[in-house]
């Protein structure tokens, strides 16, 4: 097998080169290569100074996470980057794309680094439930001080070349389209420099303050993860004791949480969600549509959202509402949200301006003719959004591809309102739309499949994360959500409280519980607006005004910052609804809330994988770490199923009397 790593020679200067496509990820065969190129440099007197850069899209984008688990090959990454920093003769990295993880690693262990603007330097290990383990908690402080070293360990975000510049991080920015005869020319500059500049060499001293703060600041962000707290006590490690200690802790430190069952489950995110990109029995490379313009009917909260992804791709949108007020309200929220984002400084001005340049408002639903994709988002009513489709059947050019938001409807039922069913899919988006990372494309029994990877490869555009689904009432997200809040109101009459089970899930991870969400969302959703018909608790409250957040009142109380609180009122009703259905009460433990609540999810999960509603059980997984806010350390309901142990699961739905699916009776859930 060819190495991955080649050389090439400039005078006194030894290039290392790395082409190891797709991201150049550190495997193996990289690693044996570049310690035999490293070796032969320092080995050849004519050889005075080593370049090491890639080919492809990216410097090394880290440890290959393909080979973690397995028996370790020589030599093992930290072996390595010691052995590069070691060298008697001036390494430089040359860095374009995403230096991340060991990628980084090996740049901060060369003694000169240069990068074009365009690159970024992240240690992005936290994110898979790690922590940098080849020497970055120890060598980024020293070079770029402790500050930085906890923003890039703990939070994990990539920084770009100028800052990592302004950090002394990158020793020369240079152009981006020079990058190897740019770093052959420094290398020649620094080739005879003594002192060889060494991280390892270099201090840093304590920042207690600095520490404290980093913490506060961001202890909501880090609740529940393992790793975050890791990266901070090596970066301290780092301003505590010499190099060859604070490495000995760096390692325990990551073999640690590589055996803890968070990195685990965020490392199969990691793969799930690359994975759901991919459809079952569709060509990688099939011929996708050309979407040029892109048109949404209903300008509300959710049309509104949905244009914004679009127009922040650069994608023109034309927005078609009833009335003009609609219209104007629902184009001044947009605008609203893209200045608040400028405000915050995420976005320039200018960038506001293009945006909301490339958006056309109109009352003419003919203006649609013109669109490549025309996505639905008007309220849950399938007689209107069938007259919808059947007018789009007519006005709309050939081969326009035409979606709806609905989150629950049948997506065949809409088509079949059309003569064009092959063009027809659901393009299911989460509130708020231009945020939620979430799309379930809803594939109908005759979507064209060119139809659904334009969509999939779309969403990648719009920086979503879809995944497909069948045609099942709520898709998979919602559709597993039902018996969760089915069970959640019954335990209500059994004698647990709306603060209890809210409680257990956010414990669980979950951002909230089940009657936080709904106060959030709105008792009212989907009430039938009749205060004499009152089956459930629910209703009682919707009866009573009860709506939730925007009414200070719902499950909860709410004061004026809305602050909740456990409501008597609600304590009544409950009681009123206990007695008029002859509930008898029980102790309601929190493990029973665990096995009612979120094992009937599990087991709807099984049945939707077994009636075909979902590829595989990772693509459930991902569904609910981007679209309901699963805690991503538990890996999504399937996974967490796995780690909990099916036969646990199993046993607690059969205690409880539930139907369990075929395929989690025995095991076989795929
Ligand atoms: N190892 C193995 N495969 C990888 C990989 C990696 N590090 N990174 C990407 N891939 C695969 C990916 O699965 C996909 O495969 C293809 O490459 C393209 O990726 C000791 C322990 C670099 C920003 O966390 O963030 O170093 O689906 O679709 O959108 O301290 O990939 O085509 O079969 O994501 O252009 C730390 C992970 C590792 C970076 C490119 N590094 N990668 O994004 O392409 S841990 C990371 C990314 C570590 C050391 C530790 C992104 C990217 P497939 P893609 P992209």
């Amino acid at each position: 097998m060819t190495s991955p790593i080649r050389t090439e020679r400039h005078d006194d200067v030894l290039v290392i080169i790395s082409d190891n496509p797709p991201v150049n990820a550190l495997g193996a065969a990289v690693r044996q290569g570049l310690e035999a190129a490293v070796k032969q440099g320092i080995a050849d007197d004519t050889i005075k100074v080593m370049v090491i850069r890639c080919e492809g899209k990216t410097f090394f984008a880290g440890a290959d996470i393909t080979e973690f688990g397995k028996p370790m090959q020589e030599p093992a990454l930290p072996v390595l980057v010691d052995m590069i920093e070691a060298s008697s003769k001036p390494v430089v990295a040359a860095i374009h794309g995403t230096a991340l993880g060991g990628g980084c690693e090996v740049a901060l262990g060369c003694h000169y680094r240069v990068a074009v603007p365009s690159a970024k330097l992240g240690t992005p290990e936290v994110k898979l439930g790690l922590l940098p383990g080849a020497g970055g908690t120890q060598r980024l402080p020293r070079l770029a001080g402790v500050r930085l070293a906890l923003e890039m360990t703990a939070k994990g975000a990539p920084i770009p070349a100028e800052v990592a510049a302004g950090a002394g991080l990158i020793d020369r920015v240079v152009s981006e389209d020079s990058l190897a005869a740019d770093a052959i020319a420094f290398a020649k500059e620094v080739a005879d420099q003594r002192p060889i500049p060494r991280a390892s060499e270099k201090t840093v001293a304590p920042d207690p303050e600095t520490v404290a703060a980093f913490t506060k600041e961001n202890g909501r962000r880090f609740r529940g993860f393992d790793a975050p707290a890791a990266n901070i006590a090596c970066v301290v490690k780092a301003t505590e004791v010499p190099f060859a200690e604070g490495i000995q802790f760096e390692r325990q430190e990551f073999m640690r949480l590589m055996m803890g069952t968070q990195s685990a489950a965020q490392r199969h995110i990691f793969f799930a969600e690359r994975q759901a990109s991919k459809i079952d029995g569709i060509p990688a490379d099939i011929q996708l549509r050309d979407i040029k313009r892109v048109g949404v009917i209903g300008a509300g909260t959710m049309g509104g959202g949905i244009s914004m992804n679009f127009l922040s791709a650069g994608i023109p949108v034309t927005i078609v509402e009833m009335q003009q007020e609609a219209l104007d309200r629902g184009t001044g929220v947009m605008r609203k949200n893209y200045e608040a984002s400028a405000t915050k400084g995420r976005l320039k001005p200018e960038q506001v301006e293009q945006a909301m340049g490339a958006l056309t408002p109109t009352l003419d639903f003919n203006a649609l003719a013109e669109c490549d994709l025309i996505i639905e988002a008007v309220y849950e009513n399938m007689d209107v959004k069938k007259d919808i489709f059947g007018r789009l059947d007519t006005l709309a050019k050939p081969g326009a591809i035409l979606a709806s938001n609905t989150s629950y409807l049948n997506i065949d039922e809409i088509a079949a309102s059309t003569n064009r069913p092959q063009d027809v899919v659901g393009m299911h988006f989460f509130s708020p739309a231009n945020v939620m990372k979430l799309l379930e494309v809803v594939r109908g029994d005759k979507t064209a499949p060119d139809v659904l990877a334009t969509v999939m490869a779309l969403a990648k555009k719009i920086r979503k994360v879809a995944v497909v689904a069948g045609v099942t009432y709520g898709f998979i997200g919602n559709r597993m959500l039902m018996p969760r809040q089915v069970e959640a109101n019954k335990l209500l009459l059994e004698g647990a409280t709306p603060e209890q089970i809210d409680r257990v899930h956010v414990a669980f991870g979950m951002p909230m519980g089940p009657f936080q969400m709904a106060d959030l969302a709105g008792v009212d959703i989907g009430w039938h607006r009749d205060p004499n018909r009152i089956e459930n608790v629910r209703d009682a409250l919707a009866a009573e005004g009860r709506w939730g957040q925007k009414k200070q009142a719902g499950f909860y109380d709410y004061d004026e910052k809305r602050n909740p609180s456990p409501s008597p009122r609600v304590a009544e009703i409950i009681n009123e609804w206990r007695n008029k259905t002859g509930t008898p009460l029980h102790e309601v433990t929190d493990q029973e809330i665990v096995e009612r609540t979120l094992y009937p999810m599990v087991n709807e999960g099984a049945l939707i994988l077994e009636e075909g509603k979902a590829q595989r059980a990772s693509d459930i997984d991902v569904v609910w770490i981007y679209g309901y806010g699963w805690p991503v350390y538990r890996g999504g309901p399937m996974f967490w199923a796995k780690t909990e142990g099916y036969d646990k699961v199993l046993a607690g739905l059969e205690k409880h009397g539930f139907t369990v699916a075929e395929s989690l009776k025995n095991g076989t859930i795929k």
